[in-house]
């Protein structure tokens, strides 16, 4: 070997350190193995990156493009049908298998690019279409690279001058989506889920009746508020009472017919009763898709009763709203909610838009800023040079709102109002499609009831169950078995179907199909992987 000068070392390491970093390149770039980057980059620090060091474009783009590789194997992943679900993990052994603690010192760049891969690792695959356990399923592509686009923007969505492009795109949609509900006018808001929604809507209900309430308080109501109900509809309802001083007590659950619709006989007779006491009824909350059963409250007749006795009618949709923009499955099911005062509406569940994206509507212009606004000055000031109306942080009692819209925006724009129709018709085809198949495995499966929606309501029957009659004793057998193949079906992360109780079965299945992804195979998939798993379970 020849002698090399000092020099000559130094620049033979330069070009073995430059070819280990082109090597390193090719290799993240040509899409071989998992995402990495190369050392120069790797062993960097947070503040070699922007925003803290200008001249590092070069660096902050490879990491951020590992990231979105990262991203983009996940994606993949969820679509292919040969991975997993999920790989569950115990608490305690998932609390070992990832480092969580947040350190003194920092880390580099290449850790955290590590942390990102085993965060995707372990997370649960909620768009795979072999997932059915949640109302919100599915991983919309374009809606995706909404929520990208939006943490990129990363605005806060309460006044105009920090969000002008993304508020006059959510008074678009939110007018159009107002329209589809059959209103010419009225307000609306995104909230932070169906639950929030229906708390606006509670206390719109509440100002609409009692404006002085917002600066007399409870003692400027003469009488106990009184809200109804069904058994069946979502615990925020509920919860609306407790959180507005009128205790739970005063949330009357109305009965509900053998398919979870609310009987408007005994609304009528509940709110006789309360409003013969002396109490004041003035809320009635009907649910359009309820979050087990999937029943449609009848809207029409609950929409008399509120007329005659002069009360608020909200409609919880946040669920069944996707339904609006079916011609064919719209009727009967939400027959009459544009005789609603207000409508919780959840593009984030049927309509599969990324979480979260929830939507609250009212019939009356300027409502929610009556209801809400606080004209905090350091905000929300009038003398600005556009018009305030343009603000609508005020509209609301949490200040902040995150950017929900642009994701809804941009999937509407791709799909078009007509996407969303086959969207919605060939969700509810694939649920007739599941039920068709339950009814020709009689031995192995037991439909409950006839869906209006996308939940199935079932019992998955083990051999040990077969062929055994059909009566209560069955039934709670029925039910253990749902917990013990829910539990098999973890552990392989082969499948995701969601199982409870209610107050009149003990636990069965409610299978969702609300993602895109789905198809007739993986409704076959489910079934046959229920029995793979469960033929063999035994309980006592
Ligand atoms: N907020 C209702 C969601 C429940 C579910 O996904 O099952």
């Amino acid at each position: 070997m020849s002698k090399l000068s000092l020099d000559g070392f130094y620049s033979y390491c330069k070009q073995i350190a430059e070819h280990i970093q082109l090597g390193e390149r090719m290799a993240s770039l040509s899409g071989q193995g998992t995402p990495r980057l190369t050392s120069s980059v790797g062993n960097l620090y947070y503040d070699s990156i922007l925003p803290y060091r200008e001249d590092s474009q070069a660096q902050t783009r490879e990491f951020l493009s590992r990231v979105v590789d990262v991203l983009l194997d996940f994606v993949h992943q969820v679509n292919d049908r040969n991975e997993k679900i999920l790989e569950f993990r115990m608490p305690e052994e998932m609390n070992k298998l990832c480092d969580f603690q947040l350190h003194d010192e920092p880390l580099p760049l290449k850790q955290l690019l590590e942390d990102c891969k085993l965060a995707l690792k372990h997370q649960v695959k909620t768009g795979h279409p072999h997932f059915f356990n949640q109302l919100s399923c599915g991983l919309d592509i374009i809606s995706l690279a909404g929520e990208w686009l939006t943490a990129a923007a990363n605005t806060n969505m309460f006044t105009y001058e920090i969000a002008p492009v993304f508020i006059l795109m959510e008074n678009v949609v939110l007018e159009k989506m107002r329209n589809m509900i059959g209103w010419r006018t009225g307000d609306s808001i995104l909230a932070p889920g169906g639950s929030i929604s229906n708390l606006y809507a509670f206390l719109a209900a509440r100002h609409h009746k009692f404006p002085q309430y917002k600066e007399k308080g409870l003692s400027s109501i003469g009488g106990h508020l009184v809200m109804f109900t069904s058994d069946q509809c979502h615990y925020s309802v509920k919860s609306c009472a407790s959180v507005c001083g009128l205790g739970t007590d005063y949330c009357i659950c109305v009965p509900s017919d053998e398919r979870g619709r609310m009987i408007p006989a005994e609304l009528e007779r509940l709110v006789k009763y309360h409003r013969d006491r002396g109490n004041v009824p003035f809320f009635v909350n009907a649910t359009s898709g309820t979050t087990v059963l999937g029943a449609f409250d009848p809207l029409e007749e609950i929409a008399d009763i509120c007329q005659k006795y002069d009360m608020w009618m909200h409609v919880d949709a946040a669920w069944g709203g996707g339904l609006l923009f079916s011609k064919k499955y719209r009727h009967p099911r939400l027959t009459g909610v544009e005789r609603a005062d207000s409508v919780t509406w959840n593009p984030h569940k049927l309509m599969g838009t990324l979480l979260q994206c929830s939507t609250v509507h009212f019939k009356y212009e300027g409502i929610l800023l009556n209801c809400n606004a606080m004209s905090a000055e350091y905000l929300f000031m009038t003398d600005k040079i556009y018009d305030p109306k343009y603000d609508t942080g005020d509209k609301v009692i949490q200040c902040g709102r995150h950017n929900d819209i642009f994701k809804l925006w941009l999937q509407w724009r791709g799909k078009g109002t007509s996407g969303f129709e086959r969207h919605m018709d060939r969700l509810m085809e694939l649920a007739e499609y599941q039920v068709r198949r339950i009814k020709e495995q009689p031995d192995k499966f037991h439909l409950i009831l006839e869906p209006e929606m996308v939940n199935v309501s079932f019992w998955y029957l083990p051999k040990q169950l077969r062929g055994v009659p059909h009566d209560a004793q069955k039934e709670i057998k029925l039910g253990k078995v749902c917990a013990k193949l829910k539990g098999k079906m973890m552990q392989s992360g082969t499948l995701m179907v969601g199982y409870q109780p209610d107050d009149r079965r003990p636990n069965f299945y409610r299978s969702i199909i609300s993602s895109a992804a789905v198809t007739e195979k993986d409704v076959d998939f489910m079934l046959a992987e229920m029995d793979r798993l469960g033929q063999d379970i035994i309980v006592d």
